[in-house]
């Protein structure tokens, strides 16, 4: 028999970090997403003005990095936009290309894009109640597009590993804006394969 590694526990969703108790708290400021939203200019003149908005923090359940565990995070996107861009976190591929994550929407709107490595992408709504599958090979974003915190939970193998380079350097073909108060989801201008 395998000795387990830890022992089986519990979490509790909902509140101000979306699961508790949490392990790491991280949090994603413009500065930290530099080079991420489409108008780079604006970015600049926002940091430089000395406005430097948190966009997202993560609470993380995290297991050791070794095949079998799953690790758990939720992840608070507060509303905002930096012009007609809503607020999104950074995206990534997993580093494990066989890695799928399951997330589950518990507070607000949003929409995840999916994007895979021939460039290829879905999008799907999240919101409370609703279960949604990232297949493996799918880099994954999250986009709040509402006027309120989209708060979810992601469950993922702890091996998975975070590839943030790729989506760095291309970006999504896809962006989300707002056009007349509602997200239209348009091809990004600078997207390069
Ligand atoms: C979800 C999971 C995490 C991820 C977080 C923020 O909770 O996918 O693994 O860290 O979203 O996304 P990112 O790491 O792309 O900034
Ligand atoms: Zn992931």
């Amino acid at each position: 028999m395998v000795k387990p590694l830890i022992e089986p526990f519990s979490l509790v969703l909902g509140g101000s970090s979306g699961i508790k108790p949490y392990k790491v708290r991280l949090e994603r400021r413009l500065s930290d997403l530099r080079g991420f939203f489409h108008n780079r200019r604006l970015v600049e003149e926002k940091l430089s003005r000395g406005e430097n908005p948190k966009v997202y923090e993560v609470y993380e359940v995290p297991q050791e990095p070794v095949s079998g565990h799953l690790s758990l995070a939720s992840t608070v996107i507060f509303p905002g936009k930096v012009g007609d861009e809503y607020y999104f976190t950074k995206g990534h591929f997993h580093e494990k290309e066989d890695a799928s994550e399951v997330y589950i929407g518990l507070e607000g709107e949003g929409i995840i894009l999916m994007q895979n490595r021939e460039g290829e992408v879905r999008h799907l709504r999240i919101g409370p109640n609703v279960v949604l599958y990232v297949p493996p090979g799918f880099a994954h974003r999250t986009v709040n597009v509402g006027s309120s915190r989209l708060v979810f939970l992601a469950i993922y193998p702890s091996d998975a590993g975070h590839d943030y380079g790729s989506i760095a350097e291309t970006g999504f073909a896809k962006l989300v804006l707002e056009r007349e108060g509602r997200p239209v989801i348009v091809d990004n201008p600078s997207y390069s394969e």
